[in-house]
């Protein structure tokens, strides 16, 4: 079709329909990517909450849970918007990543669920965690939306969202410096890329991480309170 066209075109309209045909093309290709994926993986660490909310979400009750050793997936119909697949990764050190690894290319969205209450004894391994997960390749490249729920909010001593996101800021402003550091004594002998989160010269904010999108939002699955949650899938989907 584009060779017939460029057959009777003057030159110099050829180099404008090219770029107008490839433009196009990038275009639907890149649509077809986003609008196909319809994952949105639970993530966190063990006993944040995400077989709870799961089984709220899809059985539309709450199950007795145990520490999970492999995946949950269920559909969740959204009013207007159609079928998302909700996938609830486990927090086990030892498989996450593996489950992560199978899921995250279909990941439409991504909901770090953290326990607001244990926060500060964890604080290490939650943005650890937080920020493996935004620093995959395949999450900078597909940027899926991202929530963090600030789950457990019904105990008395949970910290709010606010607080949470300036805490975790200054722990992976902490990680961000000490990974590059380390990344900078691995490429003096090899040729590891580093992956910087953030922008360089400034503390870092999850602001700064556009166009990935990241979210804050409180939740208490114990109580059944996941509105926020709720909406933010309305709108992802
Ligand atoms: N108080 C309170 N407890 C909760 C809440 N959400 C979950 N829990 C409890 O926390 C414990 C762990 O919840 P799970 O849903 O199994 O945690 P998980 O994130 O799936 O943990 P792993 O499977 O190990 O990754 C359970 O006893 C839940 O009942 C909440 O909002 N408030
Ligand atoms: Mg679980």
């Amino acid at each position: 079709m584009y060779a017939m066209l460029a057959e009777w075109a003057p030159p110099w309209e050829r180099s404008k329909m090219a770029a107008f045909v490839f433009t196009a093309v990038f275009l639907f290709v890149w649509r077809r990517g986003r609008v196909s994926r319809r994952g949105i993986c639970l993530v966190g660490l063990c006993e944040s909450g995400k077989t709870l909310i799961f089984s709220q979400l899809i059985n539309k009750k709450a199950v007795e849970s145990f520490t999970s050793m492999k995946e949950n997936v269920g559909v969740l119909q959204i009013e207007n918007k159609g079928a998302l697949k909700l996938i609830d990764v486990p927090g086990h050190e030892r498989v996450r990543q593996r489950f992560f690894d199978t899921y995250k290319t279909t990941a439409r969205g991504i909901v770090f669920v953290l326990d607001s209450f244990s926060l500060n004894k964890d604080i290490r391994d939650v943005a650890e965690y937080l920020y493996t997960v935004l620093s995959d390749p395949v999450v900078l490249s597909n940027r899926p939306q991202m929530l963090i729920l600030c789950n457990k909010q019904d105990h008395a001593l949970a910290k709010g969202p606010q607080v949470i996101q300036s805490v975790l800021e200054k722990e992976m402003n902490v990680l961000r410096n000490t990974q590059t550091n380390q990344l900078e004594a691995i490429s003096e002998g090899g040729n590891r890329k580093s992956c910087y989160l953030g922008q360089e010269g400034k503390n870092f904010e999850f602001a700064d991480l556009y166009p990935q999108r990241v979210e804050f939002a409180a939740s208490s699955a114990q109580t059944e309170d996941l509105e926020k949650l709720k909406k933010w899938l309305q709108s992802v989907a």
